[in-house]
């Protein structure tokens, strides 16, 4: 059975839909997230999209933003529908609501997945889960408006990088095509989410890349964000999101990493190029994410979530021998 048709189906019938974003939400749970609740309020099925942080100002544009949610009632829902979680605490908060709910739907495309819902949609092939919404918009019976087309179109943008990451495919091309065909526009989005950014934020992006360091011959680099650069700056810390991706882009550098905080609590974001994998370093922290993009929040020192990602990091860049390369 196809899942998705199964997930239609299950939509098409439901008293209730619960949407849930994951923790730190972006462009691609947040887009798909809506565009799904604008498809199911066309159908009448009563709709509420959460997301435990909120939305990021950067995506408070997008149509329907206003309306999310970041608790709800105590109540049962029937249906709850999770945005790329890849484990259910990835719902932060939310995660509760969503296990009491009578059927459970998961959309991902993160290949950590680990399966909790009665339903999955699970596509490591689709650069956005955006792309998986689409389908499943179009299994509903629902025809594409404007409104829902600008939210499928910052899904795979934000998600591909603007088309720059080795994620980009026909398939997100064409898809795209469609959504401007349906009134999205490429330069819109991408001007509504990159490009109206607080004088603070470039600030802070001129401060920590002063400082980045190059290890293992040029082959990583990274890059140390400290509560007072934030303070010095007016930036916030989601403010420093972009910087791992701006430090990828030094010629030969395969794996970038900030490393954010002080105190007993270190929020690591990790890219990644060449083959060399962000998601592995991540794990090694105990965090997750995407080959080319992943991160990990470690408890301890600075000192030491920087010893043990470069560590790690070291086996990706080939700097010392990989743990299981030795037995093939
Ligand atoms: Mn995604």
């Amino acid at each position: 059975v196809d899942p998705r048709a199964a997930i239609a189906q299950t939509l098409k019938s439901s008293s209730c839909v619960l949407i849930v974003c994951h923790v730190g939400p972006d462009g691609d749970c947040l887009g798909a997230g809506l565009a799904l609740g604008l498809a199911l309020r066309r159908l009448a099925v009563p709709t509420t999209v959460a997301s435990a942080d909120g939305v990021p100002p950067s995506l408070a544009f997008l149509p329907g933003a206003a309306a999310v949610v970041t608790a709800v009632p105590a109540a049962r829902v029937d249906v709850a529908v999770t945005m790329e979680c890849s484990t259910l605490d990835r719902a932060g908060a939310l995660a509760e609501a969503v296990r009491r709910a009578r059927t459970i739907v998961a959309i991902d495309h993160h290949a950590d997945h680990v399966p909790y819902a009665h339903l999955l949609d699970w596509d490591l092939h689709a650069a956005a889960v955006g792309e998986q919404v689409a389908d499943l918009i179009d299994g509903l019976g629902v025809t594409v408006d404007r409104d829902i087309a600008v939210c499928l179109l910052t899904a795979v943008l934000t998600d591909t990088g603007v088309f720059r990451f080795a994620n980009t495919t026909p398939r997100a091309l064409r898809l795209a095509a469609t959504l401007m065909e349906r009134g999205a526009a490429v330069h819109e989005v991408v001007r509504l989410v990159y490009e109206e950014q607080p004088p603070s934020t470039l600030r802070l992006l001129g401060r920590v890349l002063d400082g980045f360091t190059l290890h293992y011959g040029g082959a990583v680099a990274t890059a140390v964000i400290t509560p007072d650069m934030l303070a010095v700056c007016g930036a916030r810390p989601e403010e420093a999101s972009g910087i791992a991706a701006m430090l990828r882009t030094i010629a030969g550098v395969r794996l970038a990493m900030t490393f954010e905080g002080g105190g007993s609590r270190v929020r690591v974001s990790i890219r990644s190029r060449d083959g060399a994998r962000a998601d592995r370093v991540a794990r090694t922290l105990g965090g997750g994410g995407h080959p080319a993009a992943a991160g990990a929040d470690v408890t301890g020192s600075l000192e030491e979530a920087m010893r043990l990602a470069l560590e790690a990091a070291a086996r990706e860049v080939g700097a010392i021998p990989h743990g299981d390369q030795a037995t093939r």
